[in-house]
Protein backbone atom coordinates (compact mmCIF):
# COMPACT_ATOMS: atom_id res chain seq x y z
CA UNK A 1 0.00 0.00 0.00
CA UNK A 2 2.95 2.54 0.79
CA UNK A 3 4.56 1.61 -2.18
CA UNK A 4 1.15 2.26 -4.43
CA UNK A 5 0.66 5.47 -2.82
CA UNK A 6 4.01 6.51 -3.75
CA UNK A 7 4.09 5.65 -6.80
CA UNK A 8 0.66 7.52 -7.09
CA UNK A 9 2.12 10.36 -5.63
CA UNK A 10 5.50 9.85 -8.01
CA UNK A 11 3.28 10.23 -10.81
CA UNK A 12 1.23 13.05 -9.82
CA UNK A 13 4.01 15.10 -9.26
CA UNK A 14 5.51 14.25 -12.89
CA UNK A 15 1.69 15.32 -13.78
CA UNK A 16 1.41 18.43 -12.58
CA UNK A 17 5.09 19.34 -11.98
CA UNK A 18 5.65 20.75 -15.53
CA UNK A 19 3.44 23.66 -15.54
CA UNK A 20 5.24 25.00 -12.72
CA UNK A 21 7.87 26.88 -14.62
CA UNK A 22 6.03 30.13 -15.49
CA UNK A 23 4.69 30.65 -12.25
CA UNK A 24 5.97 33.97 -11.05
CA UNK A 25 4.52 35.40 -14.21
CA UNK A 26 1.48 33.98 -13.85
CA UNK A 27 0.17 36.68 -10.56
CA UNK A 28 -0.11 33.12 -8.48
CA UNK A 29 1.79 32.39 -5.40
CA UNK A 30 4.23 29.45 -4.52
CA UNK A 31 3.48 28.40 -0.71
CA UNK A 32 6.72 27.43 0.88
CA UNK A 33 5.57 25.14 3.57
CA UNK A 34 2.41 22.77 3.02
CA UNK A 35 1.99 21.28 6.34
CA UNK A 36 -1.25 19.07 5.33
CA UNK A 37 0.27 17.72 2.58
CA UNK A 38 1.25 14.09 2.12
CA UNK A 39 1.19 11.21 4.13
CA UNK A 40 0.43 13.44 7.76
CA UNK A 41 -2.67 15.00 6.59
CA UNK A 42 -4.06 11.29 6.57
CA UNK A 43 -2.82 10.83 10.35
CA UNK A 44 -4.66 14.23 11.19
CA UNK A 45 -7.36 14.14 8.70
CA UNK A 46 -9.68 13.44 11.94
CA UNK A 47 -8.04 15.70 13.91
CA UNK A 48 -7.92 18.34 11.43
CA UNK A 49 -11.40 18.20 10.75
CA UNK A 50 -12.56 18.17 14.27
CA UNK A 51 -10.71 21.43 14.84
CA UNK A 52 -11.88 23.05 12.31
CA UNK A 53 -15.29 22.46 12.88
CA UNK A 54 -15.16 23.22 16.75
CA UNK A 55 -13.39 26.10 16.04
CA UNK A 56 -13.77 27.63 13.04
CA UNK A 57 -17.64 26.43 13.11
CA UNK A 58 -19.87 24.07 10.74
CA UNK A 59 -20.64 26.82 8.41
CA UNK A 60 -17.42 29.66 8.77
CA UNK A 61 -16.62 31.31 5.66
CA UNK A 62 -13.17 31.26 3.74
CA UNK A 63 -11.54 34.61 3.22
CA UNK A 64 -12.71 36.57 0.39
CA UNK A 65 -10.52 39.27 -1.43
CA UNK A 66 -10.73 42.37 -3.64
CA UNK A 67 -10.91 42.76 -7.42
CA UNK A 68 -7.18 43.89 -6.89
CA UNK A 69 -6.30 40.62 -5.63
CA UNK A 70 -7.37 38.62 -8.63
CA UNK A 71 -4.57 36.76 -10.16
CA UNK A 72 -3.90 38.05 -14.21
CA UNK A 73 -3.29 34.43 -15.22
CA UNK A 74 -4.89 31.69 -12.79
CA UNK A 75 -3.01 29.02 -13.12
CA UNK A 76 -4.91 25.53 -14.72
CA UNK A 77 -3.76 22.19 -13.22
CA UNK A 78 -5.09 18.43 -13.80
CA UNK A 79 -6.74 18.05 -16.83
CA UNK A 80 -6.64 20.82 -19.65
CA UNK A 81 -9.28 19.86 -22.04
CA UNK A 82 -11.24 16.71 -21.55
CA UNK A 83 -10.49 16.16 -25.37
CA UNK A 84 -13.02 13.17 -25.86
CA UNK A 85 -15.62 12.55 -28.78
CA UNK A 86 -18.55 13.76 -26.82
CA UNK A 87 -16.75 16.23 -24.80
CA UNK A 88 -15.20 17.84 -27.93
CA UNK A 89 -19.05 17.99 -29.95
CA UNK A 90 -20.51 19.80 -26.26
CA UNK A 91 -17.51 22.22 -26.49
CA UNK A 92 -18.39 23.33 -30.47
CA UNK A 93 -21.67 24.04 -29.55
CA UNK A 94 -21.03 26.12 -26.29
CA UNK A 95 -22.21 23.89 -23.94
CA UNK A 96 -26.17 23.75 -25.52
CA UNK A 97 -27.15 20.41 -24.44
CA UNK A 98 -24.74 20.28 -21.46
CA UNK A 99 -26.70 18.51 -18.38
CA UNK A 100 -25.69 18.15 -14.88
CA UNK A 101 -28.20 15.56 -13.27
CA UNK A 102 -28.96 15.47 -9.60
CA UNK A 103 -29.51 11.36 -8.92
CA UNK A 104 -29.44 9.10 -6.31
CA UNK A 105 -30.90 9.69 -2.90
CA UNK A 106 -33.30 12.73 -3.67
CA UNK A 107 -36.75 12.82 -3.85
CA UNK A 108 -36.39 14.71 -7.26
CA UNK A 109 -34.24 13.55 -9.63
CA UNK A 110 -33.24 16.47 -12.08
CA UNK A 111 -31.30 17.23 -15.10
CA UNK A 112 -30.14 21.14 -15.39
CA UNK A 113 -29.33 22.52 -18.24
CA UNK A 114 -26.75 25.75 -18.06
CA UNK A 115 -29.51 27.79 -19.11
CA UNK A 116 -31.56 26.39 -16.21
CA UNK A 117 -28.28 26.48 -13.95
CA UNK A 118 -27.38 30.52 -14.70
CA UNK A 119 -31.29 31.43 -13.81
CA UNK A 120 -30.93 29.96 -10.65
CA UNK A 121 -30.12 32.25 -7.41
CA UNK A 122 -25.84 33.25 -8.20
CA UNK A 123 -23.54 33.66 -5.27
CA UNK A 124 -19.95 35.24 -6.79
CA UNK A 125 -16.91 35.55 -4.85
CA UNK A 126 -12.99 36.19 -4.76
CA UNK A 127 -11.04 33.50 -3.05
CA UNK A 128 -7.80 31.90 -3.04
CA UNK A 129 -7.48 28.57 -4.73
CA UNK A 130 -4.79 26.24 -2.92
CA UNK A 131 -3.37 23.20 -4.86
CA UNK A 132 -1.49 20.02 -2.60
CA UNK A 133 1.40 20.52 -4.50
CA UNK A 134 2.24 24.20 -3.15
CA UNK A 135 0.88 26.84 -5.42
CA UNK A 136 -2.07 29.30 -5.52
CA UNK A 137 -4.36 31.99 -7.01
CA UNK A 138 -6.72 34.47 -6.53
CA UNK A 139 -9.75 34.12 -8.53
CA UNK A 140 -13.29 35.23 -8.97
CA UNK A 141 -16.27 32.61 -9.23
CA UNK A 142 -19.91 33.01 -10.24
CA UNK A 143 -22.38 29.56 -10.10
CA UNK A 144 -25.23 28.90 -8.28
CA UNK A 145 -25.23 27.66 -4.59
CA UNK A 146 -24.56 23.85 -4.34
CA UNK A 147 -26.93 23.87 -1.24
CA UNK A 148 -30.09 25.57 -3.59
CA UNK A 149 -29.79 22.53 -6.25
CA UNK A 150 -29.40 20.20 -3.42
CA UNK A 151 -32.46 21.31 -1.90
CA UNK A 152 -34.68 21.38 -5.28
CA UNK A 153 -33.65 17.68 -5.44
CA UNK A 154 -34.94 17.10 -2.11
CA UNK A 155 -32.04 15.02 -0.48
CA UNK A 156 -33.25 11.76 1.18
CA UNK A 157 -32.51 11.67 5.45
CA UNK A 158 -30.21 8.84 4.38
CA UNK A 159 -28.03 10.78 2.42
CA UNK A 160 -24.47 12.00 3.84
CA UNK A 161 -22.29 13.08 0.60
CA UNK A 162 -22.45 14.23 -2.62
CA UNK A 163 -20.19 12.81 -5.13
CA UNK A 164 -19.44 15.02 -8.22
CA UNK A 165 -18.96 13.13 -11.77
CA UNK A 166 -17.13 14.68 -14.51
CA UNK A 167 -16.16 14.09 -18.16
CA UNK A 168 -12.65 13.65 -17.92
CA UNK A 169 -11.55 10.03 -18.12
CA UNK A 170 -8.04 9.58 -16.34
CA UNK A 171 -7.46 6.06 -17.09
CA UNK A 172 -4.31 5.56 -19.80
CA UNK A 173 -5.60 5.08 -23.50
CA UNK A 174 -7.35 1.71 -23.97
CA UNK A 175 -8.04 1.12 -20.53
CA UNK A 176 -11.45 0.60 -19.11
CA UNK A 177 -12.26 4.81 -18.41
CA UNK A 178 -12.30 5.90 -14.94
CA UNK A 179 -13.71 9.29 -14.82
CA UNK A 180 -12.26 11.96 -12.32
CA UNK A 181 -14.77 12.11 -9.38
CA UNK A 182 -14.55 13.59 -5.89
CA UNK A 183 -17.00 14.00 -3.09
CA UNK A 184 -18.18 16.17 -0.14
CA UNK A 185 -20.42 15.58 3.28
CA UNK A 186 -23.22 17.25 3.40
CA UNK A 187 -22.18 19.84 5.84
CA UNK A 188 -19.52 21.18 2.76
CA UNK A 189 -21.84 20.52 0.07
CA UNK A 190 -24.05 23.03 2.50
CA UNK A 191 -21.70 25.36 2.94
CA UNK A 192 -22.46 28.80 1.22
CA UNK A 193 -19.36 29.16 -0.49
CA UNK A 194 -19.75 25.70 -1.90
CA UNK A 195 -21.17 26.89 -5.49
CA UNK A 196 -21.58 24.98 -8.81
CA UNK A 197 -19.63 27.58 -10.84
CA UNK A 198 -19.95 28.24 -14.53
CA UNK A 199 -18.36 31.83 -14.47
CA UNK A 200 -14.42 32.88 -13.58
CA UNK A 201 -13.22 36.35 -13.64
CA UNK A 202 -17.08 37.45 -14.95
CA UNK A 203 -16.17 35.25 -18.08
CA UNK A 204 -17.84 31.85 -18.90
CA UNK A 205 -15.46 29.03 -17.53
CA UNK A 206 -12.58 28.26 -19.93
CA UNK A 207 -11.99 24.63 -20.87
CA UNK A 208 -8.78 24.75 -19.07
CA UNK A 209 -11.04 25.85 -16.00
CA UNK A 210 -13.49 23.28 -16.39
CA UNK A 211 -16.11 24.36 -18.64
CA UNK A 212 -19.19 24.82 -18.28
CA UNK A 213 -19.57 24.24 -14.76
CA UNK A 214 -17.36 22.97 -11.41
CA UNK A 215 -17.30 23.17 -8.44
CA UNK A 216 -15.68 25.57 -6.07
CA UNK A 217 -15.59 24.39 -2.32
CA UNK A 218 -13.61 27.33 -0.80
CA UNK A 219 -12.39 25.61 2.52
CA UNK A 220 -11.27 22.56 0.39
CA UNK A 221 -7.83 21.63 -1.40
CA UNK A 222 -7.84 21.99 -5.54
CA UNK A 223 -8.58 18.71 -6.04
CA UNK A 224 -11.91 18.59 -4.17
CA UNK A 225 -12.48 21.04 -6.82
CA UNK A 226 -14.13 19.11 -9.51
CA UNK A 227 -14.30 20.38 -13.18
CA UNK A 228 -16.16 19.24 -16.38
CA UNK A 229 -19.35 17.92 -13.86
CA UNK A 230 -22.28 16.27 -15.59
CA UNK A 231 -23.57 14.42 -12.73
CA UNK A 232 -24.40 15.05 -8.95
CA UNK A 233 -24.86 12.02 -6.77
CA UNK A 234 -26.81 11.86 -3.22
CA UNK A 235 -25.30 8.62 -1.86
CA UNK A 236 -25.21 7.00 1.65
CA UNK A 237 -21.41 5.83 1.59
CA UNK A 238 -18.69 5.85 -0.63
CA UNK A 239 -17.07 2.54 -0.47
CA UNK A 240 -19.17 1.46 -3.57
CA UNK A 241 -17.50 4.03 -6.38
CA UNK A 242 -14.73 3.80 -7.82
CA UNK A 243 -11.89 2.87 -5.53
CA UNK A 244 -14.27 3.28 -2.48
CA UNK A 245 -11.90 6.20 -1.48
CA UNK A 246 -13.89 10.08 -2.27
CA UNK A 247 -12.10 10.63 -5.34
CA UNK A 248 -10.06 10.05 -8.00
CA UNK A 249 -6.88 11.47 -6.01
CA UNK A 250 -8.48 9.93 -2.90
CA UNK A 251 -8.05 6.57 -4.83
CA UNK A 252 -4.13 7.20 -5.39
CA UNK A 253 -4.03 7.95 -1.33
CA UNK A 254 -4.53 11.46 -1.00
CA UNK A 255 -6.63 12.14 1.93
CA UNK A 256 -10.39 12.69 1.57
CA UNK A 257 -10.86 15.61 4.06
CA UNK A 258 -8.89 18.30 2.25
CA UNK A 259 -9.91 21.08 4.80
CA UNK A 260 -7.49 24.29 4.73
N1 LIG B 1 -12.39 16.94 -13.51
C1 LIG B 1 -11.25 17.35 -12.93
N2 LIG B 1 -11.33 18.21 -11.92
C2 LIG B 1 -10.20 18.64 -11.31
C3 LIG B 1 -8.92 18.19 -11.71
C4 LIG B 1 -8.87 17.28 -12.80
O1 LIG B 1 -7.79 16.83 -13.24
N3 LIG B 1 -10.06 16.88 -13.38
N4 LIG B 1 -7.78 18.64 -11.06
C5 LIG B 1 -7.97 19.20 -9.70
C6 LIG B 1 -6.81 19.92 -9.18
S1 LIG B 1 -5.53 19.01 -8.53
C7 LIG B 1 -6.79 21.28 -9.08
S2 LIG B 1 -5.53 22.12 -8.31
C8 LIG B 1 -7.86 22.08 -9.68
C9 LIG B 1 -7.26 23.01 -10.73
O2 LIG B 1 -8.25 23.89 -11.20
P1 LIG B 1 -7.82 24.92 -12.31
O3 LIG B 1 -7.32 24.13 -13.49
O4 LIG B 1 -9.02 25.74 -12.62
O5 LIG B 1 -6.70 25.75 -11.71
O6 LIG B 1 -8.87 21.30 -10.30
C10 LIG B 1 -9.19 20.13 -9.66
N5 LIG B 1 -10.33 19.54 -10.30
MO1 LIG C 1 -4.40 20.51 -7.18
Amino acid sequence: MATDRSLARRRFLARIGAAGAALSLSGCTRLSQKPWVGDLLAEVEKLTRRAQRLFAGGHALAPEYSEADIAPAFRANGTLDPATTEYDAHAASGFADWRVTVSGLVEHPLSLSLAELRALPSRTQITRHDCVEGWSCIGKWTGVPLAHVLAMGGVKPEARYVVFRCADNMAPAGAPPQFYYESLDLLEATHPQTILAYKMNNSPLTIKHGAPVRLRAERQLGYKMAKYINGIELVADLSGIAGGRGGYWEDQGYSWYAGI
